[in-house]
């Protein structure tokens, strides 16, 4: 019974995210994914269009994921790990390397990014119509 986890602001919810979630539930059981609040936003000095309650709920929504917690820290991954006996913890490759600290405690694996969309390039779409 694999239990993976993975983070994330998930802002705009687009076929990116949308993509790696599958992806990580197709080789998991259960998946947890802990979207940034807006306080944890501020310190990675991410704007959001979406607040943290709307960006959680619609990520609950989603048949691929089990629970939503929230990220407020970047030290909270270690503890999170223990806490819900997580097996692997998986990110999108444009943070590949960055989590390999929690190797002794789980597996930790970084999945190519979908190219061509961002949250980004949503908005600036959007504005260019
Ligand atoms: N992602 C992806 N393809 C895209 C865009 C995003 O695979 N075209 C992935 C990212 O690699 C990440 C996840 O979707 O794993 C969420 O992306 P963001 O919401 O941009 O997350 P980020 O701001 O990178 O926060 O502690 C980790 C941070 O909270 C990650």
């Amino acid at each position: 019974y694999r239990r993976a986890i993975t983070y994330g602001t998930y802002d705009l919810l687009h076929i990116g995210h949308v993509n790696l979630l599958r992806r990580i539930r197709g080789f998991s059981d259960h998946l947890i994914v802990a979207v940034s609040t807006d306080a944890f936003n501020a310190i990675k000095h991410k704007v959001c269009v979406q607040p943290y309650a709307e960006r959680a709920e619609i990520v609950a929504a989603l048949r691929y994921v089990d629970l939503v917690i929230p990220e407020d820290s970047w030290e909270q991954k270690r503890r999170d790990v223990v806490n819900y006996g997580i097996d692997v913890v998986v990110m999108g490759d444009d943070w590949a390397g960055k989590f390999d600290d929690l190797a002794d405690l789980c597996d930790v694996v970084y999945l190519p990014r979908t190219e061509g969309v961002s949250t980004t390039m949503r908005k600036t779409d959007i504005i260019a119509r």
